[in-house]
């Protein structure tokens, strides 16, 4: 057995009370108490997206029958959006898993809880013993950062598992921007987020929060703050290849060509400079020479590679200066680009430039409730710790780029992927090169996947264990505290009770923790080792530490102190008591505590986002530095890139209300209307490609092709196609039917695994080139597709309104 500093079974800390499943039981109501008709009322933050919208569910009978806004929620006030309004149809789905699966020759087979975990065990054990720990990889899937169980456990299981093979959905998404803040700031979570609330100014490019409801920027009702802001007199500009419902809302929409954002930002930080308009705040270094590597990028020589006029660069960056305040902020459309880190890097550099970086109505650092306040210094953040074994991509916060995982299982050789751990991730439609991968996980000796559905991922799976669905699990939002526009704190117990013998997602993840260690199975016996092991790990830190408000303590007297029913709750308990709100376990009587989060089921609010400059740095000059080497050298590539030509035909993603990645299109309720799986296409780039409205497209590109309705609309700018993505739900082995109804096809065999952002392995998700022609044998519709849905479009209002 390695040593991972993970207890053994029976291993109970002194001074902790460990309470019976009946007492955890107890905190509901029996549900065959509950007599039909008679309902309740229970409060949960929404899991689904970043908004995190504080729901209230009506309950009948132990189940969820109603979602709607919570108004008296301290974060959200009321918002909810289609999604969150179809939560008890999410937990009601027939097809959703509600037993472990087992794979067999016939397909999977429902088993015991005991039988699964065993089967685990077998299966990581025989790879782990012939090919070594290094032949075992993880994949973390988006849903963990809306998970408790993810949070607290998703990281040790990566870790426990003790390989570098380790991948998430992050390089597919925001890996550059945690680069960009551990250069900048020294702290990869160190994310400034817009001030909605309060700015004067907001400059958007590549985000669409009117369907996605924003991310990396927590904000419940991110369209009503773009109206708000309007209303008071602000001004909102939006650039993006695409007319969104977002640039609707805009007083100006820049329609800008599919990775050019790294040229338009470069050349308004040029002109700040060249026009004397900057006004930096104080803690920072490297302003200079910024100026001198942007030198190459005046407006008018990026003009023509973002379809934008010089003069019109030029007046954006002078509306930036001028505004009292401003904040400038971006998301995937300019991070899943082939400059994502640079273009990450740039909004920050412009935040900071005009004085906007950490001021009320700017960009500001969130401080949430599980964080401590900083030191102020650190020692600076570095990638590259190790390489992949194929590519030699670099390793970027303890990750390999998710675009390698396919050929790190089918290259032979030492170290060769032969088991992967999927969580809460569907990496065959949400990676680039999906299709590949889907071949790939049929030759691995062994694969457990947690996920509450079978789908393009799991059907690989040789053991599914599935999670209870959020109405039978609690929350607390361990992620996005650290992206929110407004400090709060809201704990949510679970609505429903767990169904008899099931564990709660905390107690699979702890439980696949420990056997991925080498406990084994019988670790079992206590469920809670693992977070014991942690909590006492934070306490001898923290009573060590001079600036701790417990600093000399006893941790064992800690322990004993902390509140709640399971080790994920206590180590909630934990956070939140050494945190910047909390009572520092007597130190603040007043201060934060579970049992007072728990008292407060509506949250608690801790009021609108201050300056924390320079606290929040953890750079090794203990200033924001913002001329960083790497960034400074990948300018050169960005000028390399100016020089060539781009002409051809491009295609974009695009997202729509009620999707949500891969994993809703199984829910009636959120499957209707427009939310189609449709090529857009300007009408002047149809006229020329002879492509008609409700036709099909035979789309190419380097590495695949599809065949996608088309849906030609003035939405999309010319030269640019657009295809959402999270689709391609007909492959035979799942268990999604309502997705199989109308599956779409999988726009990750477009995109390439080969094209990424060097600095921050992200794979280029837009501005991908492709061919579009008709497809052989597609007769033109005779009925335009936008006609049709707008006679299928369910009506919306109720649900949004709250
Ligand atoms: N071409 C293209 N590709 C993209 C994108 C794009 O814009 N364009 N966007 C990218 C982005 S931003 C992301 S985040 C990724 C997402 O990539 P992934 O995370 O790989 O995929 P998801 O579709 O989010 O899949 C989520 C999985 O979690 C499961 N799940 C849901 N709830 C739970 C739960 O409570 N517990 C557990 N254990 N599992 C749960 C679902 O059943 C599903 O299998 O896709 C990326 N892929
Ligand atoms: N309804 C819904 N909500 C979601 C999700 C979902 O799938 N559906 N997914 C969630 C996840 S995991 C994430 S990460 C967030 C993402 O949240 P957002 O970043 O807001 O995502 P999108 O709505 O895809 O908006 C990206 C925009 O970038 C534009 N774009 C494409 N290429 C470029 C470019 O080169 N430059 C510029 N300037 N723009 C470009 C696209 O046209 C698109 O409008 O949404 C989350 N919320
Ligand atoms: S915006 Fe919708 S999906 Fe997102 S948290 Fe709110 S209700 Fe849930
Ligand atoms: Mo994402």
């Amino acid at each position: 057995m390695r040593d991972t500093g993970i207890a053994g079974a029976g291993d109970k800390r002194p001074g902790v009370v460990y309470r019976s499943a009946k007492t955890l039981r107890e905190r509901w109501r029996e549900p065959a108490a509950m007599g039909v008709g008679m309902t309740e009322k229970a409060y949960r933050v929404c899991p689904l997206c970043e908004a995190t919208c504080g729901l209230e569910l009506t309950l009948d009978t132990g189940r969820i029958t109603a979602a709607r806004g919570d108004r008296a929620d301290v974060f959200s006030r009321g918002f909810v959006c289609p999604k969150g309004a179809a939560l008890g149809q999410l937990d009601n789905d027939p097809d959703r898993i509600r037993r472990p699966l087992l794979r067999t020759a016939t397909g999977h087979r429902e088993v015991g809880w005991e039988e699964a975990f065993a089967a685990v065990e077998a299966g990581l054990t025989s790879v782990i013993d012939r090919h070594g720990r290094q032949a075992v990889a993880t994949y973390l899937g988006n849903p963990n950062v809306h998970t408790l169980a993810g949070g607290l456990y998703a990281g040790a299981l990566a870790k426990a598992v003790g390989s570098t093979q380790v991948y998430s959905a992050s390089t597919v998404d925001q890996m550059p921007k945690h680069v960009s803040s551990g250069l900048l700031f020294g702290d990869p979570l160190a994310i400034p987020v817009p001030d909605l609330d309060r700015t004067d100014y907001l400059l958007m490019l590549g985000a669409n929060p009117v369907e996605s409801n924003g991310s990396l920027c927590t904000a419940a009702d991110f369209p009503g703050k773009l109206k708000a802001l309007r209303r008071r007199g602000g001004r909102l500009v939006v650039v993006d290849p695409r007319r969104t419902r977002t640039a609707a809302l805009a007083d100006r929409h820049l329609p800008i060509r599919p990775g050019a954002d790294a040229y338009l930002l470069a050349a308004l930080v040029h002109t700040l400079f060249a026009e004397e308009l900057t006004a930096p705040g104080p803690h920072l270094t490297g302003a200079e020479d910024v100026r001198r590597l942007v030198e190459p990028f005046p407006p008018e020589a990026v003009a023509d590679a973002c379809g934008i006029p010089a003069e019109s660069i030029k007046d954006l960056a002078r509306e930036l200066a001028a505004a009292p305040t401003a904040a400038v902020y971006a998301r995937i459309g300019t991070s899943t680009v082939e400059f994502g880190t640079l273009a990450s890097w740039l909004v920050d550099v412009l935040n900071a430039l005009t004085g906007n970086l950490d001021r009320p109505g700017g960009a500001m650092f969130p401080l949430a409730a599980r964080r401590r306040r900083g030191t102020g210094r650190g020692r600076g953040f570095t990638t590259g710790r190790w390489h992949s074994r194929v590519r030699g991509l670099p390793e970027i916060k303890g990750e390999l780029p998710a675009v390698t995982l396919a050929e790190e299982i089918t290259t032979p050789g030492e170290g060769q992927v032969r088991a992967l751990i999927t969580v809460a991730g569907n990496p065959v439609l949400s990676t680039p090169g999906g299709h590949r991968l889907d071949e790939a996980l049929t030759g691995l000796d062994f694969m457990v996947s947690v996920d509450p559905y079978l789908n393009e991922t799991t059907r690989h799976a040789h053991v599914v264990l599935p999670p209870p669905p959020p109405g039978r699990s609690p929350h607390f939002d361990l992620a996005f505290g650290d992206l929110a526009i407004r400090n709060t704190a809201r704990w949510s117990p679970a609505p429903l009770p767990p169904e008899d013998g099931e564990p709660d997602e905390c107690r699979i993840l702890s439980r696949l923790t420990m056997i991925a260690a080498g406990h084994g199975a019988a670790a079992a016996a206590n469920p809670y080792a693992l977070d014991d092991t942690v909590i006492a790990g934070v306490l001898a830190k923290a009573v060590a530490d001079p600036s701790s408000p417990v600093h000399g303590r006893d941790p064992a007297e800690l322990a004993a102190a902390l509140h709640g029913d399971s080790g994920s709750e206590r180590q909630v308990d934990l956070m939140l008591r050494l945190g910047a709100y909390g009572d520092g376990f007597g130190a603040d009587p007043d201060g934060l505590t579970l049992a007072r989060l728990i008292a407060a089921p509506h949250g608690i609010d801790l009021g609108p986002l201050e300056p924390r400059l320079p606290e929040v740095l953890r750079t090794p000059s203990g200033t924001v530095e913002l001329c960083p080497a790497p960034l400074a050298a990948d300018l050169d590539r960005l000028r390399a890139a100016l020089a060539e030509r781009r002409d051809g035909l491009v295609l974009v993603g695009r997202r729509h209300l009620r999707s949500n990645n891969s994993w809703l299109h199984n829910l009636p309720a959120l499957t209707r209307g427009s939310n189609r799986c449709t090529l857009h296409v300007h009408p002047a780039d149809a006229a020329a490609l002879g492509l008609a409205d409700g036709g099909s497209a035979l789309v190419s590109s380097r590495t695949g092709e599809l065949t996608a309705p088309v849906e030609i609309t003035e939405d999309v700018m010319p030269g640019v196609v657009s295809l959402p993505h999270g689709w391609g739900h007909d492959r035979p082995g799942t268990r999604l039917r309502t997705a199989a109804d109308d599956p779409g096809v999988n726009v990750n065999r477009l995109t390439d695994p080969d094209a990424l952002d060097p600095l921050s392995g992200t794979a280029v998700l837009n501005g991908v080139p492709v061919r579009v022609r008709p497809a052989p044998g597609s007769a033109p519709a005779t009925v335009p597709v936008s006609a049709v849905e707008a006679a299928a479009e369910p009506a919306l209002t109720s649900a949004q309104a709250g």
